[in-house]
């Protein structure tokens, strides 16, 4: 029995071809002039683009069914649970809400809601002893805009679904800090951008003449104003800003990041009353002016040297650019006209490998079974990872991802996005089949409830298997030669996140490796050139790479034969020693130096240079017959693991603990189940949880225990990543590797192994072991995406909730 995983909606399409811009608005209401700016960018298809879409029969391929073996108790709400909980939440009087379409920043409304992730200490005695299965739980973001000082505050609503029984009650205990309240001191962001706008018209005939554009709100704007995140507070009481002048694209390209102008300003948006905002400063060329009158002073006695300004060209597009470009008059690629290489299943539907429950998210593949779920924070991930039936990991996912840049201008100085404020979830749009996946890949859809309303990304996730391109296993000598070849099953999902493409792929292989890989494309943010040469290149005529740091966290928690294990350090070192059979000697050698990391004093890491130690979670009382600890090893691969540079950010302050150091070992604890949270960026000084925190000198000796890993790179952007970073060395990768954990290799398993005997005669022999081997004929047209078929997003208003009329509005997100 097979069943098709995309539904089957027939809907008016808004094609969603493009990122937003690095700065995202904080909250798009519907209609504010960040919401109206994204929609002007955006093309609607037309009619006759989508007609006869989504059959349901497209290039997707159909899993054969298998059933869960319990519930996805991780799945994120149903449509129908969020438009019951919004509905609860607007009868809970004290919370004074507004409908969400309708509030303005001085009303109270629904951010968004969400599941709880179930406690580890609920779900182990469901899933492992069939005891009580874990009560449902939404959590809420609430916006409370009446009040002189704004903040945002999390509840959780439950149980699920909505009854006579049903709470609200506090989410404390989830935090560090130990309320979820956060002051939210930007949220009157339509007034502070009018304030922007206005400040930039007083000095209209400056811009004009310096930077050749106007920035005032309106859509024939050539110029755009925005500038560091998060806000800072010199003092506690004071809130200012530093923006700067970027030029907005007059074509389909989103490459505003790319056209930063070089002209500063600061201002102070302390309080809720524009009438009390003032400009605190203007920066030009390296020049501080401490006000309006002294830069205008400066302009008039002709003192402003003008700089060179970025402007839009064929160089910010992506598309291929012609045979004449400035890298040669005839460049373009000998042979590129043709069709490459495809990858296609071997024999339809019926070789599919793998086995999909499509309701529950849970996937078998080979000897690997697992479930996805997908948050708004963090995007997807994965949960019950059991290899041969033992769980190996109970939960693998992003918590956050900083990008953290440096500059010597106070924009780029100033930016350091905490990009799980802005959500991985809100932003997983449809992956393009025969592009970011293979066309005969399975598609699985995504939700997430923001705003009030209901974001389905249609074929958002990707499954799918392929041929590595090299094999697990090779040997030959004069008698034979034997190969197996490495076929891996990844799970894919990809976000952009203002100019940003993250690429996440959880890779499994036949040797029971989990690979877990990140990549990065889009557009940089880039900085004007002028005296940053310290900051990054100069990769353009007024342009600077400015270098940032990016930094992925990820939480591993594994578990060895149970949730009573220990991290180990295998360390090679050099040594000098003699034998008995040294006469006396000293040999200068290396030995194996074993030990273990048994607290969480000690457990904020480094990998160590030359990669000399490998870091294990083992089962120190499940050995195998041999006496070596059965576990798991975690280790870096492509590109590595790392931190980020810098250290104690002023922009940050406490809220980057979680990027200090390569990997981190605790103890899991249900309060601690995320390193960070999307709230923090409020006010990174007070964040609602410090992953410092975490280490409070606990017992790492036959713990249940987490590791946390950070993914990324020292991005220091060449010209080489202009228009768009690329994904072949913007990516890091972390493997979690079988390490004494079985007696041999288990790709031995596999029967894709082939064994050629030969002698001076020829070929004597040849084993395949019973593989099938492919058949048949291949319809080459049939793996040409169906391109008229991509869709973007579903939204489905929830309060009123109206699941009728369901459209495309992807602007509408926190
Ligand atoms: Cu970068």
């Amino acid at each position: 029995m097979f069943l098709t995983p995309r539904l089957v909606i027939l809907l008016p399409t808004v094609l969603f071809l493009l990122g937003a811009d690095a700065k995202i608005p904080r909250v798009a209401h519907p209609g504010s002039k960040q919401a109206k700016y994204l929609a002007s960018k955006r093309p609607t298809t037309t009619a006759a683009q989508v007609s006869g879409s989504f059959t349901g029969t497209g290039w997707s391929a159909s899993a054969p069914e298998v059933s869960a073996p319990y519930a996805n108790i991780w799945q994120e709400l149903t449509n129908d649970e969020a438009a019951d909980v919004i509905a609860f939440l607007h009868n809970q009087t004290n919370l004074n809400l507004t409908a969400a379409a309708d509030a303005g920043s001085w009303d109270n409304s629904v951010m968004r809601v969400e599941i709880v992730t179930p406690n580890k200490t609920d779900v182990l005695p469901f899933v492992d002893n069939s005891q009580r299965k874990p009560e449902r739980w939404a959590r809420a973001a609430i916006w409370v805009g009446a009040t002189t000082e704004p903040y945002v505050i999390e509840y959780q609503i439950g149980p699920l679904p909505i009854s006579s029984d049903s709470t609200l009650t506090s989410l404390d205990w989830l935090t560090t800090k130990g309320t979820t309240y956060q002051r939210n001191y930007d949220a009157d962001e339509d007034l502070t951008s009018e304030f922007m706008y206005n400040v930039s018209a007083s000095v209209q005939d400056i811009v004009t003449d310096l930077l050749n554009g106007t920035a005032s709100g309106s859509d024939d704007d050539d110029l755009d104003i925005w500038g560091i995140d998060p806000l800072w507070h010199p003092t506690p009481d004071t809130t200012v800003q530093w923006v700067t002048y970027w030029r907005i694209p007059s074509s389909i390209f989103d490459g505003e990041t790319l056209m930063p102008q070089g002209l500063y300003f600061e201002v102070n948006t302390t309080g809720r009353d524009p009438l009390g905002w003032s400009v605190i400063g203007w920066l030009y060329r390296d020049v501080y002016y401490n006000s309006t009158e002294s830069f205008r002073a400066a302009w008039e006695a002709g003192e402003l040297e003008k700089s060179a300004l970025n402007l839009e060209g064929p160089w910010i597009g992506t598309d291929y650019r012609g045979p004449t470009t400035s890298v040669g008059a005839n460049s373009t690629m000998w042979g590129s006209e043709k069709a490459p290489p495809v990858m296609v299943p071997p024999s339809g539907e019926d070789g599919i490998r793998y086995k999909v429950d499509v309701e529950n998210k849970y996937v078998e593949w080979m000897d690997f079974s697992f479930y996805i779920a997908f948050r708004r924070d963090s995007g997807m991930r994965l949960f019950d990872i059991r290899y041969r039936g033992e769980r190996i990991v109970y939960e693998l996912g992003l918590d956050e991802a900083l990008a953290h840049y440096a500059g010597n201008d106070p924009v780029q100085s100033g930016t350091a996005y905490l990009d799980t404020y802005y959500g991985f979830g809100p932003y997983a749009f449809e992956l393009l089949a025969g592009y970011d996946c293979p066309t005969y890949s399975t598609f699985l859809n995504s939700t997430f409830h923001a705003e009030e309303v209901s974001t389905t990304h249609p074929n958002s996730i990707c499954l799918f298997e392929n041929d590595q391109g090299y094999l697990i296993q090779r040997h030959s000598d004069d008698a034979y030669v034997a190969s197996t070849k490495n076929i891996a099953f990844t799970v894919r999902s990809a976000s952009t996140v203002g100019n940003y493409d993250y690429n996440f792929d959880y890779t499994f292989y036949l040797d029971g490796t989990i690979e877990i890989v990140v990549r990065a494309s889009g557009y940089i943010q880039s900085a004007h050139y002028y005296g940053n040469d310290d900051y990054g290149y100069h990769i353009h005529s007024g342009l600077s790479g400015s270098m940032h740091d990016h930094v992925l966290t990820f939480k591993a928690d594994i578990d060895i034969l149970g949730t009573s294990n220990s991290f180990a350090n295998h360390t090679v070192a050099p040594v000098t020693t003699t034998y008995p059979w040294s006469h006396g000697m000293e040999r200068s050698t290396m030995k194996l130096f074993r030990s273990y990391i048994d607290n969480e004093d000690n457990s904020k890491l480094l990998w160590p240079e030359n990669a000399h130690s490998m870091f294990m979670i083992v089962n120190k009382d499940a050995p195998n017959e041999f006496g070596e600890p059965r576990g798991y090893r975690i280790m870096p691969s492509k590109g590595g693991g790392m931190h980020a540079t810098i250290q104690n950010s002023s922009n940050l302050i406490n809220s980057m603990n979680f990027a200090t150091h390569a990997l981190y070992v605790t103890k899991q604890k249900d309060t601690e189940p995320r390193a960070s949270n999307a709230n923090n960026d409020y006010d990174p000084a007070n964040p609602v949880v410090d992953f410092a925190a975490f280490f409070d000198g606990e017992s790492l000796d036959q713990e249940d225990l987490v590791v946390w890993f950070n993914l990324g790179m020292h991005h220091v952007p060449h010209t080489g990543d202009l228009p768009n970073t690329v994904f072949t060395t913007a990516q890091g990768s972390m493997q979690i590797l079988p390490h004494n954990y079985l007696l041999h290799d288990p790709s031995r398993d596999s029967l894709q192994t082939v064994r050629i005997d030969y002698n001076d005669s020829g070929v004597q022999a040849v084993h395949t072991f019973g593989a099938s081997f492919s058949t048949g004929l291949v319809n080459l047209t049939s793996t040409v995406p169906e391109f008229w078929d991509y869709r973007g997003d579903i939204d489905v208003r929830k309060f009123p909730y109206d699941p009728q009329h369901p459209y495309n509005d992807t602007e509408s997100i926190v």
